[in-house]
């Protein structure tokens, strides 16, 4: 059974869009996954077939009705236990720990906004996620989707080349990778990192493992902390 993505959108042609490429695009003609599309258009109202309407206490922009965000998720058949995640800038930030566990189940039903949003009645009624990618604005929740998209198709088994290469890497362990270094050992003069080249595998590691913390605390405060916190935890609770 393959891991299925169905999508709610104004933009049907936006997918499977660069994810029919590389990787997931090989994946989605082996069939490990699928990328189905409901047109949120089709279930509008009227001649004009409105899917929007003006938001009530004023305000600038447009809101997604939450009858015609219904009958969209009602069309798209999607089973009782997937989850439901509606892409926002209003959302929790998305995170490896939300991608392994929507790439465990069984697929995603992904709502993709545009104008100001969509009827919070409808998002609490039927129990959707809200989920951001970032704090910058987009100009809708189709791009954050495919960005979802790919994080998850990448951990489906089979996906990823080599089985070790999907973990072995940033966020698995809490801090961001070391760097990488190739042919030529000597780059306009640049040379590469001597330990490197000196193939012992312990200190190799080592080092490695004191850029990914020098990276990490340089880069993103936010991540050592938590990693120092969680460090110092363990510490405490072993003794
Ligand atoms: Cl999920 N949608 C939009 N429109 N903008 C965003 C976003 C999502 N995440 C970050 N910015």
């Amino acid at each position: 059974m393959s891991w299925k993505a169905t999508v709610v959108t104004l933009f049907p042609d936006m997918f499977p869009g660069p994810l029919g490429q590389s990787l997931a695009g090989r994946a989605l003609e082996n069939g490990v996954w699928e990328c189905r599309t409901e047109d949120l258009r089709e279930h509008g109202l009227g001649r004009h077939r409105a899917v929007d309407d003006t938001p009530f206490g004023g305000g600038a922009g447009m809101v997604i009705r939450p009858d015609v965000a219904d009958a969209a998720l009602a069309a798209t058949a999607a089973e009782a236990n997937i989850p439901c995640v509606y892409l926002t800038p209003r959302g929790r930030p998305l995170t490896q720990a939300d991608v392994r566990r929507y790439a465990a189940g069984p697929g995603v039903m992904l709502l993709c906004g545009r104008f100001e949003g969509v009827d919070e009645r409808f998002l609490q009624a039927r129990g959707v996620e809200q989920v951001s990618i970032g704090d910058y604005v987009l100009s809708g929740g189709e791009t954050a989707a495919l960005v979802l998209l790919d994080a998850c198709v990448r951990l489906l088994p089979g996906v990823m080349g080599s089985e070790l290469s999907g973990v072995e890497e940033s966020f698995s362990d809490g801090l961001l990778e070391y760097p990488h270094y190739t042919r030529p050992a000597v780059w306009e003069g640049h040379e590469v990192p001597e330990v490197l080249l000196s193939g012992n595998h312990a200190a190799i590691a080592q080092w490695r493992q004191a850029k990914a913390e020098e990276t990490t605390r340089e880069r993103r405060p936010d991540l050592w902390s938590a990693w120092l916190a969680r460090k110092n935890g363990n510490r405490a609770a072993a003794v």
